[in-house]
């Protein structure tokens, strides 16, 4: 393997349907906001390119695309992948409550199907909402119960947090496997 590409990562982002996956993803590695929400099936994936401390690494981004075909995709969607985005959406309707309620299941989900990865919780729709009203401990515990990296709130939409968020994870996962090469 060339030492240029030495880093390559598997990302996964989930959460349910309408939380703003595709558009943090988007909106991080292209810097546009889709305003049109296309609906199609199967898996979708996005390359990123970054470089830390002149070590050349490379995100994969896989994305859900049509939450009622995931079922059958599951295995292979999670199949090898080293870092999860669970994504909810703040907004205060239901979505959002639901969205929050089934970060457990997601994690359930990776429980089942990853060995050991880093995962972070990205609290999106941040733009809907008054930050100053947020009841922060709710997440916080579920960072805490479920031992989970950190969260972070963004907006798809106007773009706030998203690429601190992005790269809190980029980093992680540098620092946690330049160790690991480090050690071989
Ligand atoms: P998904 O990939 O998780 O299913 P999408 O979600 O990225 O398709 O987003 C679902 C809808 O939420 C889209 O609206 C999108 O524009 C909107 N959205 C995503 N992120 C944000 C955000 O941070 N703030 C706001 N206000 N809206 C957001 P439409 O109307 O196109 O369905
Ligand atoms: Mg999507």
């Amino acid at each position: 393997m060339k030492d240029s590409q030495k880093f390559g990562f598997k990302v996964i982002v989930i959460g349910d349907g309408s939380v703003g996956k595709t558009s943090l993803i988007e909106k991080f590695t292209q810097g546009t906001f889709q305003k049109e929400y296309i609906k199609t099936i199967g898996a979708q994936f996005s390359e990123f390119d970054a470089e830390i401390s002149g070590d050349k690494i490379r995100l994969l981004f896989w994305d859900i695309a049509g939450q009622d075909d995931f079922l059958f995709l599951r295995p292979s969607f999670y199949r090898e992948s080293r870092a999860a985005i669970i994504v909810y959406s703040l907004e205060e309707n239901d979505l959002g409550k639901r969205s929050f309620e089934h970060i457990t299941d997601w994690h359930d989900d990776i429980k089942q199907y990853c060995e050991e990865i880093s995962i972070v919780v990205f609290a999106n729709k941040v733009d809907l909402i008054k930050e100053d009203n947020l009841d922060k401990s709710l997440i916080q515990d579920v960072i805490k119960e479920r031992n989970f990296l950190g969260y972070y709130l963004t907006s798809a939409k106007t773009g706030k947090g998203v690429i601190e968020a992005f790269n809190a994870i980029i980093n992680e996962l540098y620092q946690k496997y330049k160790e690991l090469s480090r050690s071989l």
